[in-house]
């Protein structure tokens, strides 16, 4: 089965990795779809962002990195594909999740919402707590691999490491 799993990944994390790599021994193929929002301000570009997802994943030769633009459903039509993963950590990722999982059924019937509990010692891992860590300073080794780690550090300062 290909299953989709699409997210803003900026930047990718352990967290993230954990999941596509669950879904890659679950799953035929993976494709790992980045949203290219031109009016959300994310930190890393789209071309940043897949770039660090291409070469974290680089020795699954199932799982895909692409973008899209516009709505999901779209998207997955567009893949011949009906089946979206997404992680869940805490019962604060629930409501959101239950809202966008509904809203895209209602979109598109066909499509299912498939939902990998996050290992316990991701669960309090996001992009967010990462960047924030990371601009005053923290030790974020623990929670990116070394390539996101370094292309953090060099936007937070400037070029210089
Ligand atoms: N452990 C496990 N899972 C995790 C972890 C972790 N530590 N961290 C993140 N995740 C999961 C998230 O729960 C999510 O499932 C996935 O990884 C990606 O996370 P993010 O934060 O990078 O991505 P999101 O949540 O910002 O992605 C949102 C989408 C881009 C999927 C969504 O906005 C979208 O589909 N937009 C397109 C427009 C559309 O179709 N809208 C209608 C639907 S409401």
């Amino acid at each position: 089965m290909v299953v989709i799993y699409p997210g803003s990944f900026d930047p990718v994390t352990y967290g993230h990795l954990d999941i596509i790599d669950r879904c890659s021994r679950k799953f035929s193929k993976v494709i790992v779809a980045v949203l290219n929002n031109k009016s959300k301000k994310n930190f890393f570009s789209i071309e940043e962002r897949i770039e660090l997802l291409k070469k974290t994943l680089e020795k699954y030769d199932n799982v895909e990195v692409d973008s899209f633009s516009g709505l999901l459903v779209d998207y997955a039509r567009q893949k011949n594909c009906t089946t979206v993963v997404r992680g869940l950590r805490a019962v604060s990722d629930f409501e959101y999740e239950m809202q966008m999982a509904l809203v895209n059924k209602k979109l598109e019937e066909t499509l299912e919402t498939l939902f990998m509990v996050s290992s316990g010692k991701y669960a309090y891992l996001s992009s967010s707590i990462v960047k924030e860590v990371a601009m005053f300073g923290g030790n974020i080794s623990c929670f990116v691999p070394g390539v996101v780690e370094k292309a953090l550090l060099e936007k937070i300062n400037g070029g210089r490491m």
